[in-house]
């Protein structure tokens, strides 16, 4: 072949495929900015002026202005015990948090025996123009028991607003403590502010580690959020297959490993929800899975077609699911290709959407509307 028509051939080759990209790219109703480049980031929060704090697994947390401007890393965390799916976890914000300047950090903490649990710490954070520092620093919850491995922490943390502390725990890859009542794997707990106890969760009286399920039968639960009704949503991880979303009823069972749409990673069966009607089935579930790492109710205004949509970050489906609810069930409309593992997604104080790439070089991405056409 001449060199002049191979070089035209690669050149028309090029065109076609960066052709393709950009119409798929024009055909997302939103732009995606990059705005800063993190390692192995995990999750992020927005402060009252527009900054986020992100955390990165290794133990960093990082102060970022709206337009990229990284902090250092903010001084007097806890060590983190970093490795699989483990390290520095969820941040969140106190609901006070501009009265007391409190934050909350989930993590891995490492225990006797190569034995290693989530664990959730609240203190203040002080900032300075270099970064800051967590200070006043307790440790309000831990998984119970810890156990080895080093996978299905789980972790979020979130608020509602009546001002308790919603947490999501992962069964930590060992199954059977999803239905174990004195363990608080494979749960959603919830607690004060300050780590205690409410009197009224479902299983209160029982006391001790039961006292804080709020829900059980969970296998890895990545995202959890309000609705405008007030009504709490979760994400998590199936196993092979089964990813699920669920509506979290007070003192409800959602059946994991006794029942899932997955199956064993083994091959081995698990009974689909349908068999056992008695565990509240998903609202909606995923086969193939999308790996959702993180989940947000949108109810802003620069995207107002969305408002009161599920948005999921997809990791090994490396994307933006949409999910519209209906009632007690919700299912998926669209899914938009990102390129890369999606590991969280926030809504940002104007309405824009955050989204943050998993693992080292991972991007943060802002997503806003395209300019009208
Ligand atoms: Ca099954």
């Amino acid at each position: 072949m001449p060199e002049s028509l191979m070089k035209r051939l690669i050149s028309v080759t090029i065109c076609i495929v960066m052709a393709a990209c950009a119409a798929a790219e024009d055909d997302r109703p939103f732009l995606a900015e990059e705005i800063a480049t993190l390692s192995e980031p995990w999750a992020m929060a927005f402060l009252p002026d527009g900054r986020l704090l992100i955390t990165e697994k290794k133990g960093r947390l990082l102060l970022i202005s709206q337009d990229g401007l990284t902090s250092n890393a903010i001084s007097g965390l806890p060590e983190v015990d970093y490795g699989g799916q483990g390290g520095l976890g969820d941040v969140t914000l106190h609901p006070d948090y501009k009265l007391n300047g409190i934050i909350y950090l989930s993590y891995a903490e490492a225990g006797e025996n190569d034995r290693r649990g989530a664990a959730v710490a609240r203190g203040r954070l002080v900032l300075d123009d270099r970064g800051g520092k967590f200070e006043d620093v307790e440790v309000i919850w831990r998984q119970v028991p810890k156990v080895e491995g080093r996978g299905h922490y789980g972790h979020r943390l979130l608020f509602d607003a009546d001002g308790y502390l919603f947490i999501s725990s992962g069964e930590r890859q060992k199954f059977d403590p999803a239905q174990d009542m004195q363990s608080n794997l494979g749960k959603i707990v919830r607690l004060h502010d300050d780590g205690s106890l409410p009197d009224d969760n479902p299983f209160a009286d029982q006391g001790g580690v039961t006292a804080q399920i709020w829900t059980l039968g969970h296998r890895n639960p990545l995202g959890i959020a309000f609705d405008a009704q007030g009504q709490l949503w979760n994400v998590e991880m199936g196993p092979r297959g089964g990813d699920e979303l669920n509506r979290v009823v007070r003192g409800e069972n959602y059946g994991y490993p006794i029942v899932s749409n997955g199956d064993h990673y083994n091959g081995k069966d698990i009974p689909d929800h349908g068999t056992r009607p008695e565990f509240a089935a998903p609202a909606t579930w995923w086969t193939p899975v999308i790996s959702p790492g993180g989940f947000i109710i949108y109810d802003g205004n620069l995207f107002p077609y969305w408002a009161g949509n599920g948005l999921a970050a997809g990791l090994s489906s490396k994307s933006l699911v949409r999910i519209e609810f209906d009632g007690e069930t919700a299912h998926e409309v669209e899914r938009f290709n990102m390129g890369k593992r999606m590991r969280a997604i926030k809504q940002g104080p104007k309405g824009a959407i955050w989204m943050l790439e998993d693992k080292k070089g991972a991007r943060l991405l802002k997503l806003i509307p395209p300019p009208a056409r």
